[in-house]
């Protein structure tokens, strides 16, 4: 099931999108089905899932036809959460970036990996809201990534994809400039949609795409499959969760794998398109701060 947030004549309705139809869950219920975490929290009480209980009410829901435009970030993030140097692919971009040699060849074969603060929700965007370039900085990437939906106790409701936007000069000049390089205005952006975890029986086999438009044409194109993943989500999710308290619904991006070559920089004005099978696309023009 395809759970999203779309804008109606009345507000930002939760909902399901199917065969290019949004129904819209609020209008059957607009307490329990305000959005997901409240149609998680009655899914508990009745002792169902959030895709049994949003089943069981989707016949009564009023639809809409399906418009991109109407999508809005599928879950409010309070706290959005980065793996890293989780692909051989971006353990290698990382080396050759830094001074400080041999730190991404350890983290990415170490036990503990490499798990980061990325957002309080404040900097991250929905499909079509812009994702930023700092404005110190010249050699910004985006970074395609599976996103895991946790619950509080870190199990995993649902995926969706994160572009966890980074500005690669500023992490290559010291990894301790990490925060600067990941953390700033318009530097996350989730959607379009959460897939409910009972459709993605298995992360580790989803195709991943990434196409950047500048001016009309292909920027760059690229493609990976989540089976190159280093680590098990749910090693993923048990480092994220030990000793640590996780409101309902983090997000933990899993780490990318599509890196542009070092010499290609995002623009103002191009156009990030990531997509991930049994998920969506997730669109995002770009802008220079
Ligand atoms: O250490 C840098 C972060 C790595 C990262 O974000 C990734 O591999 O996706
Ligand atoms: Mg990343």
């Amino acid at each position: 099931m395809k759970l999203c947030r779309f804008q109606t004549a009345k507000g930002v309705s939760f909902g399901v999108v199917e065969e290019n139809e949004f129904y819209d869950m609020t209008s059957v219920d607009a307490k329990m089905f305000h959005d997901m975490e409240s149609a998680h929290v009655e899914a508990l009480k009745q002792q169902v899932t959030l895709s049994e209980l949003v089943t069981s009410k989707v016949n009564d829901a009023s639809r809409t036809k399906y418009d991109e435009k109407l999508l809005r970030i599928p879950v409010v993030p309070t706290e959005v959460w980065g793996a890293g140097v989780t692909y051989v692919r971006s353990k290698e971009a990382r080396e050759r970036e830094t001074k400080m040699k041999g730190l991404y060849d350890y983290v990415y074969s170490a036990p503990r990996p490499e798990v980061f603060f990325k957002d309080s929700g404040l900097r991250c965007r929905g499909p079509g809201e812009e994702v930023c370039i700092r404005s110190d900085s010249e050699w910004t990437v985006p970074e395609p990534e599976l996103t895991l939906v946790l619950d509080g106790d870190a199990s995993i409701a649902g995926y969706t994809i994160g572009n966890d936007v980074s500005s690669r000069d500023i992490e290559g000049e010291n990894p301790l400039y990490l925060p600067q390089a990941k953390i700033y205005k318009g530097s996350c952006a989730v959607g379009p949609v959460v897939t409910t975890s009972d459709e993605i029986t298995n992360p580790h086999s989803l195709q991943i795409e990434m196409r950047i438009l500048r001016a009309g044409t292909v920027a760059f194109e690229g493609r990976v499959n989540t089976s190159q993943l280093n680590r098990r989500v749910g090693e993923l999710t048990e480092f994220l969760k030990r000793d640590n308290v996780l409101r309902t619904f983090t997000l933990l991006m899993t780490g990318t794998s599509l890196v542009p070559a070092d010499q290609f920089r995002l623009q103002d004005d191009d156009l990030v398109e990531i997509e991930i099978e049994k998920i969506g696309v997730l669109r995002n023009p770009v802008k220079k701060l």
